[in-house]
């Protein structure tokens, strides 16, 4: 019997007008090979250079049916994108991905099988774990990252080797009920959507996956981002 399941995958863009249109070219030839179905939703912010017009094009050459646009006016973070994205998915499993080319769609395959081998109800991609790894940063970002993770390990426990990555899968409806009890935005948002599937006693399955530093555009990634995740792991760690 052919499988009923669905994926929407979510792509949040901002400036991604170079990497576009590779990302959605690796995807569908990937998802055609492994034969899922899917569909692939584009969130773009108002992007200054042209995202939402690649986006287009791109839509005219692979179908409305495999790629949804669901801009917004102007940048309004990656959180409330993926909220809004969800809004509009049809399938009943939710992909996160980067759309910088950092996620290669070549691990999506494994993602799935791995979810159903033990009908986990999150699988999430780890650079800290067997044959993952990270590629092209520095090491003061590398540490940034290690150090988020190792810390956060140490007061909440939450068995995940990889707490900040962004390359997810989730059930739809598991996805939808973790948004609602999260309070942070921002970047900490990956962590604490781990820490509350955590409390709430959800299955995880983990995904080795290499990360390669963006070629193409600008990172988001300051200080303030920093501030923000030290102040959320401590919210967390005294209130739960
Ligand atoms: N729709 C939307 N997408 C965003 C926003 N901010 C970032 N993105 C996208 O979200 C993904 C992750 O953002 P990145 O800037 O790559 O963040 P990062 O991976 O932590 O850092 P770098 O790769 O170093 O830039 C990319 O596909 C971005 O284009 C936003 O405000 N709105
Ligand atoms: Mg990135």
């Amino acid at each position: 019997m052919a499988s009923v399941d669905k994926y929407s995958i979510l792509l949040p863009t901002y400036n991604e007008i170079d990497n576009l249109p590779i990302i959605i070219w690796l995807i569908i030839k990937n998802m055609n090979a492994s034969g899922f179905s899917y569909e692939i939703i584009i969130i773009d912010d108002g992007s200054p250079d042209g995202t939402l017009e690649a986006a287009q094009q791109l839509q005219k050459i692979y179908g409305e049916d495999k790629i949804v646009l669901k801009p917004r006016e102007k940048k309004l973070g990656l959180g409330s994108a993926y909220i809004h994205g969800i809004k509009h998915a049809t399938g009943n499993f939710i992909i996160i991905m980067d759309a910088d080319l950092s996620h290669h769609p070549k691990f999506i395959k494994e993602f799935i099988e791995t979810q159903k081998s033990h009908n986990y109800d999150i699988v999430t991609g780890t650079r800290y774990k067997g044959t993952g790894g990270v590629h092209g940063w520095d090491f003061k970002r590398k540490l940034i990252s290690r150090g988020a993770n190792l810390l956060t390990q140490i007061l909440l426990r939450p068995g995940v080797s990889d707490l900040t990555g962004s390359f997810r899968l989730y059930k739809k409806d598991i996805l939808e009920d973790l948004i609602k009890s999260c309070v942070s935005k921002g970047y900490v948002f990956q962590m604490e959507m781990i820490v509350r599937a955590r409390q709430k006693n959800y299955t995880i399955g983990e995904v080795p996956i290499t990360f390669v530093d963006r070629v193409y555009g600008e990172s988001k990634l300051g200080g303030s981002e920093i501030v923000q995740f030290a102040t959320a792991l401590l919210y967390l760690f005294a209130t739960t």
